[in-house]
């Protein structure tokens, strides 16, 4: 698709949904590495009024009809709990804007799936930890929505990626994407493929208590970067949970572990100077705490004494993850340079470890939390 195709496109998408007033301007928008997402400015009277627009990939969510039938169900049932509180349904969870033929999304005349959302104004996605507070109150969001999902019914739930953390199962993709070896990158990742081989048995560690009934399956987000969380300019406390694509019957320590090893790391996700990359053990213990109090007393002190491992598991699961797409050509994560991928596994397997030097305090510092 040409550039200007792509812009007739993203027009057509706007205009098929029900937005206040005139439509002034979109751009592109945010950091997110697998939707196409746009700001939409509109005009009513005096005031403006903005958008989320995203065309979802439907190469990833082969099924958009379903992740939004999702979307619509959490959303919903997290607006009556909120309401409940007295909160602002409008500004505390997303809001998904009707197509005008009353639809959440738009399929287009090429087969792409677009969604809008109300956009959360005065508040901000954050790339990175500004000051310890913005990863407290991020901890206390993903605390309380885990709470909330406690008594979700899971089953009206659809799985909108098969065994998304699965880590056994992303191990064997990852060992077919070694042995098919698409693009002849093999050979220069040996020190890469070589840890994650010698990681084997680490990674399947929360998978077994899953299986054994040591840790329980809840509805869980599944994506809890800190850019997927609305902090409000003015009090610094987090609004909303975005980015509701993941959500899934899951384990809360993988939703704490992806939180921290986010996070918690001292530098960003795709961050070429390793020296720069460690985990930050003030914020982790930060992130517990927060985590902790927004779960109040819904986890099991298995479920607890587990977090380090579920930080651990979710740092090495991403980043054989980025491999894995390293070695198949870069297909699934948006990349923005040669090797990005590279570095982003790069980051997290320097993270792993500088976990395993700090595994005796990460586990202290839990501890004191039970
Ligand atoms: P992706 O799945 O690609 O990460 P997200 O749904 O997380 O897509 O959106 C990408 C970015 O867009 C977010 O990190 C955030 O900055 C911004 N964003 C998404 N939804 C909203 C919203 N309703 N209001 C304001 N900003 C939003
Ligand atoms: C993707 O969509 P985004 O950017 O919030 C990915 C996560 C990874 C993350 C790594 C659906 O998250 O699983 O942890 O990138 N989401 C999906 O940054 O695969
Ligand atoms: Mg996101």
């Amino acid at each position: 698709m040409t550039r200007e195709e792509f812009c007739v496109k993203i027009n057509t998408a706007v205009e098929a949904f029900c937005v206040e007033g005139e439509i002034v301007n979109y751009k592109q928008y945010g950091n997110g590495h697998i939707n196409d997402t746009f700001i939409v400015n509109c005009q009513k009277n005096q005031t403006s009024k903005r958008y989320i627009l995203q065309r979802m990939n439907h190469e990833i969510f082969t099924e958009p009809e379903k992740l939004i039938a999702n979307i619509e169900s959490v959303t919903h049932f997290l607006k009556t709990r909120i309401q409940e509180k007295g909160g602002d349904p409008e500004r505390e969870t997303l809001n998904l804007v009707y197509t005008k033929e009353g639809k959440y999304y738009y399929k287009d005349s090429i087969g792409c799936y677009w969604r809008m959302y109300n956009f959360i104004e005065d508040a901000a996605s954050l790339e990175q930890v500004r000051k310890k507070e913005d990863f407290y109150q991020s901890a206390v969001s993903f605390g309380n929505f885990q709470r909330l999902l406690t008594s979700f019914d899971a089953s009206k739930l659809y799985e909108t990626i098969p065994d998304f953390h699965n880590t056994p199962v992303r191990y064997q993709t990852f060992l077919k994407a070694v042995k098919e070896d698409v693009c002849n990158r093999a050979a220069s990742v040996k020190k890469e493929i070589d840890f994650y081989i010698s990681h084997k048995e680490d990674m399947e560690l929360c998978a077994k208590k899953l299986a054994d009934g040591a840790l329980p399956l809840r509805v869980t987000h599944n994506d809890t970067k800190l850019n997927n969380i609305m902090i409000d300019n003015k009090t610094g406390k987090g609004v909303c949970v975005i980015d509701l694509d993941t959500v899934m019957p899951g384990l809360a320590i993988f939703d704490f572990g992806d939180s921290i090893r986010f996070g918690a790391n001292t530098a960003v996700e795709d961050e070429q100077d390793l020296s720069k990359v460690h985990l930050d053990l003030e914020l982790f213990e930060t992130y517990v705490k927060g985590y902790l109090e927004g779960c109040s007393g819904s986890l099991t002190d298995m479920e607890i004494e587990m977090l380090p491992y579920g930080a651990k598991t979710m740092a090495m699961e991403c980043g054989m993850r980025f491999l894995t797409d390293y070695l198949q050509g870069d297909t699934y994560f948006r990349v923005h340079r040669e090797g990005h991928n590279l570095d982003r596994c790069r980051t997290q397997l320097r993270l792993v470890e500088d976990m395993e030097m700090k595994w005796d305090e990460m586990q202290k510092i839990v501890l004191k939390y039970r």
